[in-house]
């Protein structure tokens, strides 16, 4: 069986994109690959966090998992500073990546074009760490929404140019992209990305707010004024991203919604939209509350932490021998 890896960072709480972009599918996964999925929150701490806070969207994020479908008799599920190799593996990363890569990764850039201070070292190399998360496990496969395909690729490189160095030692991740949903983008300027860090309380679907909020959310979304439904990402942004968040949900096609919405106005589109979308997320959330009642969750990472600690303690072994950092370790 191929090996699948992939984690959420939550650095405030998991969005609609998370769940379109990434959740939903890897539930799907699980039955085809062995299949290993963490909560990044060692990522988290590349920006400021309150760690009060910072601690209830961790378990919020395993129990959204878990919400979600995500089995741990099928996978893998444990918090990545559970497992200490990730930070070793993550500077050994640092010492094998080029500034010049680095340089090219666009979290970092747009947030220092957006003139943000302060920006953290952590935030700079964190796409190294990621390269560790992934290729610690030998991850054939890598799920990611499209801004993160750049991510994978960088781990490729590393991948490549450590085994060419010192002989085969990563398995070379390929990124996975979804067809559809991808890239949700925000509901009030649907031409950024839809993102939970963003201070964009009228753009972001938030999984576990209050379902009428999210309905207003969606009744609310920017649109444009030319009055019809159609799939045009470039000149009706905000129409082509509701149809884009229906299609995913739902599974019927962008063609077929646009169809049954010939001659109508916005507000019965919306409507179904948010109808799409709030009967999908209350479920989500019954299933939350019962995952948070029910207890499981501290075993199910001390589970999972122990399952991907064995993979990554032999894992780093062989890299530190590789690179001559161990003395008496054969
Ligand atoms: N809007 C989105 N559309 C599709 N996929 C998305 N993902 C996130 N937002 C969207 C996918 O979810 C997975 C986990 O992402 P993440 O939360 O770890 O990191 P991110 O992409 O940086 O998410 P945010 O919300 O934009 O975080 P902040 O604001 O903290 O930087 C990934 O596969 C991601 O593509």
């Amino acid at each position: 069986m191929k090996r699948m890896l992939s984690g959420i960072k939550p650095s405030g709480q998991l969005t609609l994109g998370n769940y379109i972009g990434a959740l939903r599918n890897f539930v799907k996964y699980q039955d085809d690959y062995e299949l290993f999925v963490f909560v990044a929150n060692l990522h988290c701490i590349t920006v400021p966090q309150d760690p009060a806070q910072l601690k209830k969207n961790l378990k919020d994020c395993i129990a959204i998992y878990l919400a979600c479908g995500l089995d741990p008799e099928k996978c893998t599920l444990f918090l990545q500073s559970d497992v200490l190799e990730h930070a070793q593996l993550g500077w050994i990363i640092d010492c094998n990546t080029y500034l010049g890569e680095l340089n090219r990764q666009t979290q970092f850039k747009d947030k220092k074009a957006k003139g943000e201070t302060n920006l953290t070292a952590g935030l700079y190399t964190y796409p190294c760490l990621m390269a560790a998360d992934i290729l610690m496990y030998d991850a054939d496969y890598v799920p990611v929404g499209a801004d993160q395909k750049q991510h994978v690729e960088l781990a490729r490189d590393v991948a490549e140019r450590f085994n060419n160095r010192l002989g085969d030692t990563f398995v070379v991740p390929e990124p996975v992209v979804a067809e559809v949903g991808a890239k949700i983008m925000s509901l009030s300027d649907p031409t950024k990305k839809m993102s939970k860090s963003e201070n964009d309380d009228k753009g972001c679907i938030i999984l576990l707010e209050d379902i009428a909020i999210t309905r207003k959310k969606i009744m609310s979304a920017v649109t444009d004024s030319l009055a019809y439904v159609r799939f045009d990402p470039e000149n009706q942004p905000g129409i082509s991203n509701l149809l884009t968040i229906h299609s995913a949900i739902s599974g019927e096609s962008i063609d077929s919604i646009v169809a049954r919405y010939e001659g109508k106005g916005y507000g019965e589109f919306k409507k179904e939209v948010a109808e799409v979308v709030c009967t999908e997320i209350q479920k989500l959330q019954d299933e939350y509350k019962r995952v948070i009642e029910s207890g499981i969750i501290e075993k199910v990472l001390e589970d999972g932490a122990n399952k991907a600690q064995r993979i990554a303690r032999k894992k780093l072994n062989k890299v530190q021998r590789k690179l001559g950092l161990d003395i008496f370790r054969k």
